[in-house]
């Protein structure tokens, strides 16, 4: 077994982690965002992420979506910027022309045949850091070769099934965390593993984060994070700082909600709505 060093991400942790807004900072300092993904019943994930990464404190955030999508984001969250794909239902071919900081990909994006074949062709050109999520995983899973395409330092989003389909089976926590790690180091990742108590896991460090509780287990608040962590990703942190701060993030907001309402009565765009109460937490 490889030596690990386990954390406990807390309050105070996250603290020394994170760098506040310059005075003179402007829109163009704060980092690009680019999300793909969406298809015809699931452009409300790319309507999560995208706000969630506005909220999180990126400069700007452009969406690449299938046509469907476009009066729905425009409407839904007009400081996002639009970019279609040329077919209405799905994404068929990733073209665009910008340089992001961070680019987050596969929040509703689908399985289908062209979608597979465009994230191929996206990934083979593609150079900027990433964070995969969602399908995107599970497309990679199906064709385990592409995995040497990812940019060194990308981060994965799984949640245990996509995991599962990543890495296979394991027979305990204790053989999910080795199977993990060797996965991240062969490479060079983050990964996370989702769920009560988060870990983030880098090629010498387990952190377990500290917030969050049972109402995130709602629609839709993985693509929230997703938005989150390419967010900090384009605001310069490092993978592991970016998704260290995204999940406690993220977590935070379903505790102090709970201040107003109960688990039940929780979803995935109050983690956007609470987020700005997180911010004044770090003061
Ligand atoms: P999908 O259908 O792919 O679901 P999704 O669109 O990815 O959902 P979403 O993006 O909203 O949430 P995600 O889980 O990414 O997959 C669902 C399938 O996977 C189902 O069949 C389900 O049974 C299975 N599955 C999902 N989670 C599983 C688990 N833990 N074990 C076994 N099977 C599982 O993101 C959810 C977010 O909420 C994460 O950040 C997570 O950390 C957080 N969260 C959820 N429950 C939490 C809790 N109790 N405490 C703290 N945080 C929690
Ligand atoms: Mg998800």
């Amino acid at each position: 077994s490889i030596h690990t060093n386990y954390y406990y991400t807390d309050l105070n942790k996250i603290k020394k982690r994170y760098k506040p807004i310059s005075k003179f900072s402007h829109k163009g300092t704060q980092g690009h965002v680019l999300l793909i993904g969406g298809c015809y019943g699931k452009i409300g994930a790319m309507v999560l992420a995208s706000q969630a990464a506005l909220r999180s404190g990126c400069g700007l955030a452009t969406v690449f979506i299938p046509k469907c999508g476009y009066e729905i984001l425009q409407t839904a969250t007009p400081e996002v910027m639009v970019m279609t794909d040329e077919n209405y239902h799905k994404i068929t071919n990733i073209e665009f022309n910008l340089q992001p900081k961070s680019i987050g990909i596969g929040m509703g994006i689908g399985q289908e045949e062209e979608t597979t074949a465009a994230l191929y062709h996206f990934l083979k050109e593609n150079k900027i850091p990433l964070v995969i999520d969602a399908d995107a995983l599970n497309i990679l899973s199906e064709n385990s070769e592409w995995m040497n395409l990812l940019p060194k330092n990308s981060i994965l989003t799984p949640h245990p099934k996509e995991l599962e389909r990543l890495i296979g089976t394991w027979e305990d926590d204790f053989n999910k965390i080795e199977k993990v790690k060797s996965f991240v180091k062969m490479y060079h990742l983050v990964v996370l593993i989702k769920g009560a108590y988060t870990l983030i896991i880098d090629d010498k460090n387990v952190y377990v984060n500290s917030s969050g509780n049972q109402a995130l287990a709602t629609g839709g608040s993985g693509d929230v994070l997703s938005g989150m962590i390419t967010s900090f990703r384009a605001q310069g942190y490092s993978a592991v700082d970016a998704s260290l701060l995204g999940v406690y993030f993220h977590g935070r907001t379903a505790d102090i909600a709970m201040n107003d309402m109960g688990y039940g009565g929780f979803i995935a765009s109050d983690i956007i709505k609470y987020l700005g109460k997180v911010f004044l937490e770090l003061k």
